[in-house]
């Protein structure tokens, strides 16, 4: 069985982050350890919400890892709650990281144009050496133009699109750039690889609404599909889906975008695209 670490916090409330990183996982056939890099009372989208740091705990738990001798196939991070954690964090890839461990990197810290609450304006600068130590970065658009020092753009043409990947494509060789959309009907991913120089996307429906936590899906789902041995391209398409997926079974809630979408309701769908891909 493959095994993940997956580097990111505890929202007691409101499926985000760890909380829906573990049940996708599972569902996936993957094993995911965790290194919890804070507990908050719910996510930062919900006032007043509390936070214990975890950055002095990152390093011993990586070190008593590797005392261990564990083995990871793979190690993910995304949501981090402060400059000292992005260091802290290169230095756990470092650590636990062997010749063949995939380092993903979700640099959950911004959307619609505007880092979460808890930033300031330099943290993309500490996270930018997180992203470099990546196999696979996978940011949103607001995330790819903060990173990359680009304007934000609310509807991004493709070509716009594509000069993004290459430049995010400097930090890392494959970039996985979510939510692009060039019309109303349709709504997915976009990736790069610069070893290849090739580009590929894939759209489904695109349903208006928003939902808190899609992108920790996406990446989670994204991350399980390429432990099952699927290509990122691959991977990609079934995550594009499987939030989807999510999304419909939640649409029906019109208090649920701040709790998260209904993933529970569409784990059995994820399920059985892995008896289809054993098949
Ligand atoms: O979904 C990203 C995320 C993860 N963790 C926490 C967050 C957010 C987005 O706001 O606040 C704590």
């Amino acid at each position: 069985m493959k095994r993940v670490a997956s580097i990111q916090d505890i929202s007691c409330l409101g499926r985000c982050s760890l909380t829906v990183a573990l049940p996708v996982l599972a569902v996936m056939g993957v094993e995911c350890a965790v290194i919890p890099t804070a507990v908050l009372s719910t996510h930062t989208i919900f006032p007043d919400f509390t936070c214990r740091d975890l950055t002095d705990e990152l390093l011993p738990i990586a070190r008593h890892w590797k005392s261990q001798k564990v083995k990871l196939d793979a190690i993910c991070s995304g949501y981090l709650a402060s400059p000292a954690q992005t260091e802290a964090v290169c230095r756990v890839f470092d650590l636990l990281r062997s010749e063949d461990t995939l380092i993903a990197v979700d640099p959950a810290m911004a959307d619609h144009g505007r880092l979460y609450k808890p930033f300031s304006p330099d943290f993309p600068q500490y996270m930018k050496k997180v992203c470099a130590r990546a196999d696979v970065l996978l940011p949103n658009l607001t995330e790819a133009c903060l990173l990359t020092d680009t304007p934000y753009r609310e509807s991004p043409d493709e070509s716009f699109v594509r000069e993004l990947l290459r430049k995010l494509s400097d930090l890392a060789p494959r970039v996985v750039l979510t939510g692009v959309s060039f019309d109303s009907a349709r709504l997915g991913a976009m990736s790069y690889d610069r070893d290849t120089g090739l580009y590929y996307s894939y759209f489904n429906e695109k349903v208006p609404a928003s939902f808190h936590g899609t992108g920790d899906i996406f990446t989670a789902t994204v991350l399980g599909g390429m432990m099952q041995g699927s290509t990122l391209e691959r991977s990609m398409a079934l995550a594009v889906d499987f939030t989807l997926e999510c999304i419909r079974c939640t649409c029906a809630d019109p208090a649920a975008s701040w709790y998260g979408v209904e993933f529970e309701k569409a784990l059995p769908w994820l399920a059985r695209q892995n008896e289809s891909a054993e098949r």
